[in-house]
């Protein structure tokens, strides 16, 4: 087809291929969830709805795009994290981010309801995304880390400081005040002293975040012949599904027994 004398202006547009061989990673985080969450009265300091729509929606994302290997999520985020070869919309950045991040949107609304029967979305959510590449197997792991710190702080911060509002009386002013300056030690040690709660007995999915991963099992289908009829014989196929846990992955022992994600 003959170019049009206008052909020119798509040399505006910029490149913007990621480096080869290194992990690409998409982290999508909702705006303004500080509100969205409070408007459509999540449960505090973990909505259990609000978190297993957010795995929901991941999981999702996972099925569409193969070479996304390990997912991590906490809160109002989630990373994806595509093989290093991948060869995905030519690694180009903002296809890779446009393409995760208005899906995961478009689950978000289009599976509200199984979530959340009892409450009306009053308006759409947004959610930004971004891109990082990584180049070696230390940096993505530290990646990684940092996020599971991230949701480990956090929700440490957040257990004590609604459990202060919530049974000891005290204003959110209040609370803040009482949890400035105190280290991890200090938190434990209030949870258990003066409301007798063993934070280490919270559950995992709060603490670790949640991580999602692939994982291969054997399907016995019956074999067919050349035109396409069933026969009396079975096959072993290997196939793949997406699961999720909530494990610690900043130790060696996730990383020993999946040698083949990353
Ligand atoms: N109550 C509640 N709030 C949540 C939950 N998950 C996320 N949020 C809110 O979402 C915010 C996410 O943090 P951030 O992205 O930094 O804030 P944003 O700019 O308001 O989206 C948290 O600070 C919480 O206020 C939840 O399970 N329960
Ligand atoms: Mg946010």
């Amino acid at each position: 087809m003959a170019k049009s004398k206008f052909e020119y202006v798509k040399k505006f547009e910029e490149n913007d291929v990621c480096l080869p061989n290194c992990w690409i990673v998409v982290r999508i985080d909702g705006r303004s969830f500080h509100r969205f969450s409070e408007d459509h009265c999540y449960s505090k300091p973990n909505d259990v709805r609000g978190l297993s729509l957010m795995n929901k929606c991941a999981e999702e994302v996972m099925q569409q795009f193969h070479d996304i290997t390990i997912s991590y999520g906490e809160s109002d985020e989630y990373s994806f994290i595509f093989k290093r070869k991948t060869t995905q919309f030519s690694r180009r950045k903002s296809k890779l981010m446009t393409n995760i991040v208005s899906l995961f949107s478009s689950c978000f609304v289009f599976h509200w309801q199984k979530f959340f029967p009892d409450t009306k979305l009053q308006y759409p959510p947004m959610f930004d995304s971004r891109v990082a590449v990584y180049p070696a197997l230390e940096n993505i792991r530290d990646y990684l880390n940092w996020r599971q710190a991230d949701c480990h702080i956090n929700n440490l911060y957040n257990t004590c400081f609604w459990t202060l509002v919530n049974r000891g009386g005290l204003t959110t002013t209040e609370a803040e005040k009482k949890l400035k300056g105190t280290l991890s030690g200090d938190k434990n040690e209030m949870l258990f002293s003066e409301f007798g709660i063993n934070y280490n007995e919270e559950p995992d999915s709060f603490k670790k975040g949640s991580v999602l991963i692939r994982e291969l099992y054997e399907d016995e289908v019956v074999k067919k012949t050349k035109d396409g009829e069933l026969t009396n014989e079975t096959t072993k196929r290997t196939r793949s599904k997406v699961v999720l846990l909530h494990q610690d992955i900043i130790g060696n022992s996730f990383w020993k027994q999946h040698p083949n994600i990353l």
